[in-house]
């Protein structure tokens, strides 16, 4: 019990660190929806740096794989969306040749599975399973609780007011349990919980939150994750259990926030195997501090020796948060900074892979007329944040990340 009060103690200072210090951070909180848009943007003339190599495309038979040339370190993934797996069609092949880890863009949340209380909707990722077990993928299932894409029959009862924790944890369970069990040794990986901290530091005032609290009266309020994670174990005992937010390589004080949270739920014998990070960065990304803020993370393998990160979302923007513009010149100067920041994180990410504690990296899109980020923050934005262009020719950035892979096998 003192250990606990300790814990919670430590997490106050964590807290009220994080909101001295937070600001400035990428926030992705309460998004704008809809789908990214492909612009009328070519990203680029043929002679640009930007496509370098002779404009060739991803689907492209004699394109390098992605996932081929990290093989011996990590998957490489992207979100898609069940429209991208039809046969024969150039974001098919591209699905198929550059990736062999998937997560659905938007159709494993819990708008999209569970809509309503009695209604389970399974079909966009039994098709992406189906996908994965023909061309041997993975899946990573993508996100069974979040404050976001939420239904609010969750929250309420008909009468309109708000349930009892009781009433809440019982469709907790009930959500995870029915889910993770329907795709038992189908989907390999969950985002058991999405985006639990605040961007003012500590747990975010999300509606599970203050609904369910400490529900166990043992003096903490994250029991709807201990639940969530305790069910998702209990219906698939193999999968692996992330708990996934954004900002965590950027923001020492939220890294912090979460590694005293997890710490204190994995000494409580809950199941959690990893921590997703979003790294949802820009073209300026400090790569120390990625790395330092990992470093924070992995502390957690003293306790857990086998707990591991994975990256979840990558993408770069080419703005940087405070900048409200809509078009960014790709000068040379620019592709070179932009290339070099990715093949920096991709030598962490091989580092991290070596020591065993990464083996995942999922990028939040295939190509960049199709990112959110061309619609959020700014609307209307043309963004150019992945490594495969609009028109699905491979940018120079990626052939700077396929040079890194084979100057390191
Ligand atoms: O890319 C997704 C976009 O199409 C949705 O409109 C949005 C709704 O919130 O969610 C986006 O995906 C988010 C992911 O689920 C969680 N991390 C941030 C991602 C980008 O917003």
């Amino acid at each position: 019990m003192k250990m606990k009060q300790l814990l919670s103690a430590l997490l106050a200072f964590a807290v009220l660190f994080s909101v001295m210090t937070a600001c400035g951070n990428t926030s992705t909180d309460e998004l704008s929806s809809g789908e990214g848009t492909a612009s009328g943007e070519t990203a680029g003339d043929d002679t640009a740096t930007y496509v370098n190599r002779d404009n060739v495309y991803a689907y492209d038979e004699e394109a390098p794989s992605l996932y081929e040339a990290f093989s011996q370190w990590f998957k490489v993934g992207t979100a898609m969306n069940p429209s991208d797996l039809v046969e024969g069609t150039e974001e098919f092949e591209i699905l198929v040749k550059q990736y062999n880890i998937f997560t659905l863009e938007n159709g494993s949340k819990p708008d999209a599975m569970h809509p309503s209380e009695d209604v389970y909707n399974f079909t966009q990722l039994e098709q992406l399973v189906e996908f994965a077990n023909e061309y041997d993928k993975s899946v990573r299932g993508h996100t069974l609780v979040w404050h976001s894409q939420c239904p609010d029959w969750f929250f309420y009862d008909d009468d309109g007011n708000t349930v009892s924790a009781d009433v809440l944890v019982e469709r907790l369970i009930e959500h995870v349990t029915t889910i993770v069990s329907h795709f038992k040794g189908e989907v390999d990986v969950w985002d058991v919980v999405n985006e639990v901290l605040g961007d003012s530091g500590g747990l975010r005032d999300s509606m599970w939150y203050q609904i369910i609290g400490d529900y166990d009266g043992d003096g903490d309020s994250y029991d709807y994750i201990e639940i969530a994670f305790t069910a998702a174990h209990e219906a698939d005992p193999d999968a692996r259990l992330i708990i996934n937010d954004y900002s965590l390589e950027s923001s020492e004080s939220k890294a912090i926030t979460m590694y005293m949270m997890v710490k204190s739920m994995l000494e409580e014998g809950i199941p959690i195997d990893g921590i997703g990070l979003q790294m949802h960065v820009d073209y300026t990304v400090d790569v120390d501090t990625v790395r330092s803020n990992i470093e924070i993370l992995l502390k957690l393998r003293n306790i857990d020796p086998d707990f591991v990160i994975e990256i979840t979302e990558l993408d770069m923007s080419c703005f940087t948060w405070s900048d409200t513009s809509t078009e960014v010149e790709l000068t040379d100067e620019f592709v070179e900074q932009f290339d070099t920041k990715y093949t920096e994180l991709f030598e962490l990410f091989i580092e991290l892979a070596e020591e065993g504690t990464l083996d995942s990296v999922v990028f939040w899109g295939y190509n960049d007329g199709a990112t959110w980020l061309n619609s959020y923050p700014v609307s209307g934005r043309t963004n150019h944040p992945l490594l495969i262009d609009s028109d699905y020719k491979l940018k120079s950035a990626y052939w700077s990340l396929i040079d890194l892979a084979e100057s390191k096998s």
